[in-house]
């Protein structure tokens, strides 16, 4: 059997960050390591901050790479966690002055990632605090709900702006995007500069970790044996649109 804990139905959760590597950078989906472990991964426009945040959440600067250039992360990076679970840094969308070339060959990665993983248990959708809902997320979040990838919005760079002004962006984005689910995504807050948002991110990991748990354990119990599990099926119940949108970048 393939899929998350399919070797000994145990995962190891842990909080407490002990350990943080890099395992690969993948240029499409069948080049990313076996889906053994639970993945979490960071999506959002070019320049949003997902590499800064990745590295706030693991606790080590450096870990993926940082550049005030947009467009930078242009592989699927891989990186482990605790020896137990992998944060997933991807190359962000909606920058024009990436090759041609490669802007269609990444973003079909993306999109294949986001939408195969099988062991994708969350994707953490990074919208810039400081904006205005803009087209491109919110088109990119209708993207995700018609393909029933699980997500929760976090909105980044809290430090550059006033509570105020963050927070009328964040309700307007929520208006925009209402329409298209029966209960609305967690919404989450975070700077990479002052750690804003790391414990509730990596409660929210614990969290999906422990479901999964769970479920693993479910399934080594069931006489007949239950496939492996699949964080996507509570995703579709919870969305209210047709599943068949096309690629919004
Ligand atoms: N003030 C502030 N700056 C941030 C924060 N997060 C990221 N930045 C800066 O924003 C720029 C882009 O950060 P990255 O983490 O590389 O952004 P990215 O989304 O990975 O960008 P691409 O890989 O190009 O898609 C860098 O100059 C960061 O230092 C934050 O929370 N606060
Ligand atoms: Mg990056």
């Amino acid at each position: 059997m393939e899929g998350i804990g399919c070797d000994n139905h145990a995962l190891v959760i842990d909080m407490n960050i002990v350990s943080a590597t890099f395992d690969c950078s993948a240029p499409d989906l069948d080049s990313c390591p076996d889906e053994s472990l639970p993945e979490f991964a960071f999506i959002g426009r070019s320049n949003v901050g997902k590499s800064s945040l990745l590295n706030m959440l693991a606790g080590e600067e450096g870990l993926a790479r940082v550049s005030p250039t947009p467009g930078f992360t242009k592989l699927i990076n891989i990186f482990t966690i605790n020896k137990g679970w992998r944060l997933v840094d991807l190359p962000g969308y909606g920058f024009a002055q990436v090759a041609r070339k490669d802007s269609a060959r990444f973003n079909t990665a993306v999109s294949e990632y986001l939408e195969h993983r099988t062991n994708l248990c969350l994707v953490f959708a990074l919208i810039e605090s400081g904006l205005p809902p803009q087209a491109i997320d919110v088109e990119f979040v209708e993207w995700l709900a018609s393909k029933a990838v699980p997500f929760v919005l976090v909105f980044t760079k809290t430090d550059k702006i006033s509570d105020d002004l963050a927070h009328a962006n964040r309700a307007a984005f929520q208006e925009r995007i209402a329409p298209w689910f029966l209960k609305a995504p967690a919404v989450f807050k975070c700077s990479a500069e002052t750690g804003q948002g790391r414990q509730e991110l990596l409660g929210v990991i614990d969290e999906a970790m422990t479901a999964i748990q769970a479920e693993l354990d479910q399934a080594a119990n069931s006489p007949e044996g239950s496939p492996a599990p699949s964080p996507k099926i509570s995703v579709r119940a919870n969305r209210k649109m047709r599943p068949d949108l096309h690629r919004p970048w």
